[in-house]
């Protein structure tokens, strides 16, 4: 009797560990991780060391290998979400504008001059609106993890100095491949044609396209974009967060140990990936130095010369109000109204 008990003892003692410690877990020997960008800039390095945190985390039981440039889906960047969500890949570090085409709710980023500031974009993420487009992901099957950023999109171009709508006109800015950004350029008079990020960088070189859109710190430098564009217009039309994520089917592979050290690492990596995307904006402008340093023309625009191009995409903003939901980007403008009431 004595020795039953004792072996019982042992079994659940081992059971326990075994659980414990994910041993018995059936873990891939690699878990693959969706990047668009390069090694390079915030978000590429963000990537990197959210793979380093969780390995470091998990005693490297769970081994993610960053796969860059958008080598996961052969450059198709809308295909990306679906691709995770069949866990054909298994972790990302990718932007909402990506995911937008399938998860619409996502559009409420790219709404025109809507985002006033990162403290705004915070309290939303942060709040009720965060959690719901984390939940409307997760019911498509991809975990979210934690918020990170790309930051907030500017204009490069070739041509001229962009300070005013009537100055865009005629000119060829490649967006990415979700509608509202042709629909936005559209409206502000110009000629965008949507490309994927490896060809665009191609066509930026060739000059068969005059301008694009994308952050100063996370893109614009680490790209030095100043080799193709000489013209940079400071305007913070769309606000662009990046999302650490996992599939849902793998997330369930993990022990519960396990999912806690992997969503400490995200939100650990998530800190450091939006200081860094913010550094240059937000601080005393030493992005705007390295710009001029490399021969760039650096265009702030006032709030008056942006309000003419809020004016042009006012149709927009309501037209795709409508698709993201009109709860969602109530709360959005409460929170925005909040924060200009502070300033
Ligand atoms: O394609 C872009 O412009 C990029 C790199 O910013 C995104 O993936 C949204």
């Amino acid at each position: 009797m004595a020795l039953r008990n004792m072996a019982a003892c042992v079994t659940f003692i081992l059971l326990f560990c075994i659980v414990g410690t994910g041993f018995g877990a059936q873990y891939k020997p690699e878990y693959k991780m969706s990047v668009v960008v390069g090694p390079i800039g915030a978000w590429g390095e963000g990537a990197s060391r959210f793979a380093e945190a969780v390995n470091k985390a998990t005693n490297g039981r769970i081994n993610i290998k960053p796969y860059y440039s958008g080598q996961l889906f052969a450059g198709k960047q809308t295909n990306e979400f679906l691709l995770i969500k069949q866990g054909v890949i298994d972790f990302s570090l990718s932007s909402t504008i990506n995911w937008s085409t399938t998860i619409k709710e996502l559009n409420l980023f790219s709404l025109p001059f809507l985002f006033p500031d990162y403290q705004t974009l915070d309290a939303v993420e942060y709040g009720e609106v965060g959690k719901r487009l984390f939940r409307a992901i997760d019911e498509n099957g991809v975990t979210g993890l934690a918020w990170g950023e790309n930051g907030y999109r500017d204009l490069t171009n070739n041509k001229r100095p962009v300070n005013k709508p009537e100055d865009l006109q005629g000119l060829k800015v490649r967006v990415v491949g979700s509608p509202i950004f042709i629909d936005i350029f559209k409206a502000m008079g110009a000629n965008p044609v949507s490309m994927n990020w490896g060809e665009a960088l191609s066509a930026f070189q060739q000059g068969t396209v005059d301008g694009q859109e994308n952050p100063v710190d996370s893109i614009i430098i680490p790209y030095k974009l100043w080799q193709v564009h000489k013209y940079l217009t400071v305007w913070n039309y769309a606000i662009d967060p990046l999302i650490f994520s996992v599939s849902r089917s793998v997330w369930q592979t993990f022990t519960r140990k396990d999912r806690e050290a992997i969503l400490k690492a995200a939100g650990m990596t998530a800190q450091w990936q939006k200081k860094t995307a913010r550094a240059g904006l937000s601080g005393a402008m030493p992005a705007f130095e390295t710009l001029k340093k490399n021969g760039m023309e650096v265009t702030v625009l006032t709030p008056e010369q942006i309000r003419a191009f809020a004016i042009r995409t006012r149709p927009v903003y309501i037209k795709w109000a409508k698709e993201i939901g009109a709860d969602l980007v109530d709360l959005t403008e409460k929170e925005v109204e909040k924060s200009l009431k502070q300033k």
